[in-house]
């Protein structure tokens, strides 16, 4: 069993901050699980691009309100408290946070915890990123 707090992995490299998010990666790959488990936070104002070609991704909103754009089809819809949206066909997308956004995120195959995003919003695979 493994039990950890947000708080103490806030305090450690599972934390990651970026441009436009921050992260805290509860469990990533090395855990074992099959799949890796995240708080977000997407900050006030941003608009990002991402298309995970590598990964099946669910994300729930638990605060803050935003919009995503499927860009597929071009249909934007709203997050809120109690959204999730699942990009179950690795979905271009454009996430718009109309106020700081709290996300809970799940990725198959897990993180291994060293990912940024790539000139294509995605994330190589482990295999493929130089090190
Ligand atoms: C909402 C979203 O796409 N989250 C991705 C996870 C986060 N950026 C991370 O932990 O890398």
């Amino acid at each position: 069993m493994i039990v950890r707090t947000l708080a103490e992995a806030e305090q450690s490299p599972r934390r990651v901050v970026s441009r436009n998010w921050e992260s805290t990666r509860l469990l990533l790959k090395e855990d074992n699980m099959g799949f890796s488990f995240h708080i977000t936070t997407f900050y006030e104002g941003c608009e990002q691009e991402m298309c995970y070609a590598n990964h099946l991704e669910s994300v729930y909103c638990m605060e803050g309100e935003g919009r995503i754009t499927d860009l597929a089809t071009g249909e934007t819809h709203q997050i809120r408290p109690g959204t999730i949206y699942i990009l179950d066909k690795h979905d271009r997308h454009i996430l718009r946070a109309d106020t700081a956004m709290k996300l809970a995120c799940v990725f198959n195959p897990p993180l291994t915890g060293k990912e940024v995003h790539d000139e294509t919003g995605a994330y190589p695979l482990e295999e493929e990123t130089a090190l």
